[in-house]
């Protein structure tokens, strides 16, 4: 992080005043959620909180494993995505730890 903000844009001919304003600051942004708004010279950008996938310029969401295959639930477990991790629950008529789910012995 961190880096110099200041200094003249260059090319802004006609510009007679010239100052930043902080997006970030004002709420005049569209960083949406799971994001940090960045405040940068004549912009910002949405960074993704740490965990968090890009979505598009403005978005980022949780990681969901569930979704995408990446969960450590058994077959027989029902995969809960959570903010950085998931849940692995077992599914009615299962026990085990949701890794590791085997029938339930009549
Ligand atoms: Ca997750």
């Amino acid at each position: 992080m961190g880096g110099a903000v200041g200094g003249a844009v260059g090319g802004a001919v006609g510009v007679t005043a010239c100052f930043y304003i902080d997006e970030c600051a004002t709420q005049m942004h569209y960083c949406q959620s799971n994001t940090v708004c960045v405040n940068l010279p004549g912009g910002h950008r949405c960074d993704c909180l740490p965990g968090f996938i890009r979505v598009d310029e403005y978005s980022c969401t949780e990681h969901d494993e569930c979704a995408s295959s990446q969960s450590s639930c058994d077959v027989n477990a029902i995969c809960t995505n959570t903010i950085r991790g998931h849940l692995c629950t077992c599914k009615p008529g299962y026990v085990g730890n949701g890794t590791i789910c085997r029938g339930k012995p009549l």
